[in-house]
């Protein structure tokens, strides 16, 4: 069996309901992943980073044959693909953001990969969504299910 791989995407640039499914059909196109769930798209307020306009935010759940790190990789060219501008300001607004949340239970702490990844037990932008496809998958660090993590929100 291939591992899960939990995606988070944000939009706040564009059509960003299209730039989110591009993304992910990118993804698609080049073999990357196989989308075995993917949840409602929800406008969120933004959190951190310059006043920005509000995101729409959704999550995928995937089947994947690649590494995290060929997966991240992935990811990053379909960021680019959608025309997400590379040098963007840090949390600044984007055309399209696909952070890896979850590699199956994998963890993973490399410079330029960290996997859970480390903000997604706070936000509700990924948890909530994330919760909605896959409540029942567990962080491998924290031992809690995502619908657990998801209703400990303050
Ligand atoms: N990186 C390390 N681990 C990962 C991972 N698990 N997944 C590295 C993806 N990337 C990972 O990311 C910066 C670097 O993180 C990459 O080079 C990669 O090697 P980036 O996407 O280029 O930059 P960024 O997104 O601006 O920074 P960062 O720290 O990833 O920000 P976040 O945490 O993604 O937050 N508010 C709302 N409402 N909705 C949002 O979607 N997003 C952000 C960005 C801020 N506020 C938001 C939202
Ligand atoms: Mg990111």
């Amino acid at each position: 069996m291939s591992p899960r791989a939990l995606l988070a995407l944000g939009s706040n640039l564009g059509d960003r309901d299209a730039n989110i499914r591009a993304a992910l059909d990118r993804l698609e196109d080049e073999n990357a992943l196989c989308v075995v769930a993917m949840s409602t798209i929800r406008t969120t307020a933004p959190v951190g980073g310059p006043p920005q306009p509000d995101y729409r935010n959704a999550a995928a759940l995937a089947d994947t044959h690649l590494p995290p790190r060929k997966l991240l990789a992935a990811m990053q060219r379909a960021e680019e693909h959608v025309g997400r501008r590379l040098g963007g300001e840090r949390w600044g607004p984007r055309e399209v953001d696909v952070d890896l949340i979850l590699y199956g239970d994998e963890t993973i702490d490399e410079p330029d990969l960290t996997v859970p990844h480390p903000r997604m037990a706070e936000r509700r932008f990924v948890l909530e969504p994330a919760a909605e496809i896959a409540p029942d998958m567990v962080h491998p660090v924290l031992h809690r299910t995502l619908r657990q993590l998801f209703e400990a929100l303050p």
